[in-house]
């Protein structure tokens, strides 16, 4: 270790200040935005402290511009072999690019989507790509909020291009939908929605769909695929009215295709912004943010109440009896809830 220049070490050694890390991010400073992720990805009441206070600092002094891209599909229909060759076009482009990831399910098998960083090998090396694995061991609402946090510090470090892989399992499609500008559905060639394991309304979620991995002898598969898609798709209103969800067919191995989802991107925010769309989703996700907040913080707070708890275990067993109807245990329950929070 001792090649490595002694201030620079003595710099990261000493503890720093909320205002010293935000600083240093927003000087470009890889090693805060890092330490700044970490501390968003903590429950540690101390480590929340700093990471509000490095939040509101960042808030107050900087005004990043960005697109927030989420690309979701299927386990293996290639999400990350093509976030390398897309975020590669991005950087030699002149974008910086964040690579972040929703995978809830990592909390469970404590693996990560982007465990495997060999699939971004080239994009991880370079000096205006930074990629950061999902954190293990969050809740629901611990991936959701790390994530929301950790687009905004990689936003005020510089990165004007956040690509969300999310795995096409439990709750994270609609999560990564809730804080991104731009939703990218991967499919595979030739197989229906059952087949491909696509979840009822997310391909409803789609701005952009692309048929991946439309190389070698599955061209026609695909071409035939997109064909239905286009067509199922004709059926629904996206919501910015003008706007017809692109169905492409892509190669993210070969890097065929990769150049038009950039100009379909670029399409749909230049509609998105024309029609004033663009900001006000953004203004509307952190209003949901906040409510959502607020509901997952009260109920814990009302689970973790000794009262309300033995009173609801007390309930779940009149429940099983049969001795009373739900309506009326929860009248009980309301009136409850309202009487410990008059009192307090
Ligand atoms: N032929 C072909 N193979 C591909 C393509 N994209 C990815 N693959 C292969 O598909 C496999 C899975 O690719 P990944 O990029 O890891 O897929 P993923 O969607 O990120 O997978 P998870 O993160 O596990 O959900 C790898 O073996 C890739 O080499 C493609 O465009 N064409
Ligand atoms: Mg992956």
């Amino acid at each position: 270790m001792n090649h490595i220049n002694p201030s620079y070490r003595s710099k990261f050694k000493s503890k720093r200040s909320a205002t010293e890390i935000a600083k240093a991010i927003v000087e470009r400073d890889r090693f805060a935005l890092s330490k700044a992720i970490t501390l968003v990805e903590s429950s540690d009441p101390t480590k929340k402290q700093i990471s509000t206070e490095i939040a509101d600092y960042l808030a107050n002094h900087t005004s990043p511009k960005s697109i927030r891209i989420a690309i979701s599909g299927s386990p293996g229909v290639g999400k990350s072999t093509l976030i390398e060759k897309w975020g590669l076009q991005y950087v030699n482009q002149g974008h910086k690019v964040a690579v972040l990831a929703i995978d809830p399910s990592s909390s469970v098998t404590h693996g990560s989507i982007l465990g495997d960083k060999t699939r971004m090998e080239e994009l991880g090396q370079h000096r205006n790509a930074y990629i950061r694995p999902s954190a293990a061991g969050l809740t629901l609402g611990g991936v959701h909020h790390a994530t929301r946090e950790s687009i905004r510090l990689c936003e005020s470090a510089g990165y004007d291009i956040i690509l969300i892989e999310t795995v096409g399992v439990g709750q994270s499609e609609s999560m990564a939908a809730e804080m991104s500008d731009i939703f990218v559905l991967l499919l595979l060639p030739g197989a229906g929605d059952e087949i491909q394991g696509i979840k009822r309304g997310i391909v409803e979620l789609a701005d952009i769909v692309a048929i991946n991995k439309a190389d070698e002898d599955r061209i026609q598969l695909a071409t035939e695929s997109a064909k239905s898609y286009r067509n199922a798709l004709s059926l629904y209103h996206h919501p910015i009215l003008e706007w017809r969800v692109p169905v492409s067919m892509i190669s993210g191995l070969r890097g065929f295709g990769v150049n038009l989802l950039t100009d379909q991107v670029n399409a749909f925010c230049k509609l998105s912004k024309e029609k004033g769309k663009f900001d006000t989703k953004r203004i509307k996700q952190d209003i949901d943010w906040l409510y959502k907040t607020i509901e997952q913080e009260v109920g814990y707070l009302m689970y973790n109440n000794p009262n309300i708890s033995d009173t609801l275990t007390n309930f779940k067993s009149q429940i099983i009896e049969g001795k009373r109807s739900t309506h009326s245990l929860i009248n009980e329950l309301r009136s409850l809830i309202q009487r410990t929070y008059d009192n307090q």
